[in-house]
């Protein structure tokens, strides 16, 4: 179950000015960064990389701090964020009718964050309605705008992409609470707070440099990497991009030679791989955004003869059932947890804001790392 450790909101650099007060978690890359950095000189680990599990062809960068360095954990929350005060209200505390708008159900995250959202409703004795965008963005426009006719009481969203925007301001117009779940939309059209209440969600680009971090560390700061992206469009797949990429910078070894839409999907995930490891002979690891494409790309390097773990160094984001698997069998070198069990904080942030309490504008997940240290042990708990 996430944890919530910190509360802000994210504004879009696309040229609106910010409100007051906004926080983009974008601004504290570079603080991150620099953690990183003084974490791994002061442990005089520079180069520290693995070297039983360095990708073939590649030998320690002794100044490529990300090797060897810690995990740098989860982002700081952000301070100074506003609270939800211009959105619709949602006085109504009993017999609450509310709706879900998933975006798709074809991989293990997302059924399991539906079944958190279903699990949850019903243990608080709340009506759920649930539509399945399966994965195409004209179909949950369409979706949101049959839940915003049936007037529900609040409105989850598990937008596709930012683009889901308008949609969202079309509901908070219609005078409906909008609590967005696990990716954010373009705030520069739809403004949180006002016309949508809160996003919970993980920080993405702390996301993306912690994978930077265990793949410097799985091949010693030394990798030609194949970057597997979400869904174009995705702010997952926008920020775990950035967080990787400009954690990369300061280890010169390390470079992306190719970067990919692969969907978050395992089936996109193993086809481009397959694609790209021809293309990229040179390549010696993948950095998928998500477990399921990593596993796709896992298939993928086996088929061409090569070894993951070895050859080419995988690492990935989410922590599901079959990823953890892959990290205790040393195909995955690791993966940083995404939590889609958002049950139970999505429903606790609209009872809050029911009851008039603060609710922030942007509400931050606390995931761990798994790595071969604790893969087995999570199996079990795994979805
Ligand atoms: O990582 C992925 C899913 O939006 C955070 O979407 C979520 C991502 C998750 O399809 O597996």
């Amino acid at each position: 179950m996430p944890i919530l450790v910190g509360l802000g909101a994210r504004p879009r650099e696309l040229g609106h000015i910010p409100l007051e007060g906004f926080v983009d978690l974008r601004k504290f890359a570079p603080f991150a960064g620099a953690a990183v950095l003084s974490v791994s000189v002061l442990a005089g680990c520079g180069g520290g990389g693995n070297d039983d599990n360095t990708a073939a062809g590649g030998s320690s960068d002794a100044s490529c701090a990300l090797a060897g360095a810690e995990d740098p954990g989860n982002s700081e929350a952000p301070s100074d964020v506003p609270t939800a005060d211009k959105a619709p209200k949602l006085t109504k505390t009993s017999g609450l009718k509310v709706a879900f708008s998933q975006n798709a159900s074809n991989n293990p995250w997302r059924l399991a964050e539906t079944a958190s959202m279903k699990d949850e409703a019903k243990k608080q004795g709340i009506q759920l309605t649930v539509t399945d965008a399966n994965n195409d963005q004209s179909k949950q426009i369409a979706d949101i705008k049959g839940l915003i006719a049936q007037k529900p009481d609040a409105l989850f969203i598990a937008p596709i992409t930012e683009q889901l925007a308008n949609v969202v301001k079309d509901a908070g117009a219609a005078g409906i609470p909008v609590f967005l779940l696990d990716r954010a939309v373009d705030d520069s059209v739809a403004v949180p707070g006002q016309d949508f209440v809160t996003v919970i969600q993980s920080d993405f680009i702390q996301e993306g440099k912690r994978a930077a971090v265990q793949m410097a560390t799985a091949t010693g700061g030394n990798a030609k990497i194949i970057e597997l992206e979400g869904t174009t469009g995705a702010s997952p797949a926008i920020d775990r991009k950035k967080g990787f990429d400009d954690a990369i910078k300061e280890c010169s070894g390390m470079q992306v030679v190719v970067s990919q839409d692969g969907d978050f999907t395992r089936a996109k995930g193993q086809s481009v791989a397959e694609t790209l490891l021809q293309s990229h002979p040179e390549a010696t690891a993948i950095y998928a955004h998500n477990d399921e494409m990593a596993l796709g790309a896992i298939a993928a390097v086996k088929a061409i003869g090569k070894v993951p773990g070895k050859d080419i160094q995988v690492v990935s984001i989410d922590g599901e059932k079959d990823g953890l698997k892959a990290v205790a069998a040393g195909d995955l070198y690791a993966t940083v947890e995404c939590s889609p069990r958002f049950g139970p904080s999505a429903f606790q942030t609209m009872k809050d804001y029911a009851s008039g309490k603060p609710v922030k504008t942007l509400i931050i997940n606390s995931d761990q790392l798994f790595t071969k240290d604790n893969a087995s042990d999570n199996v079990d708990k795994a979805y």
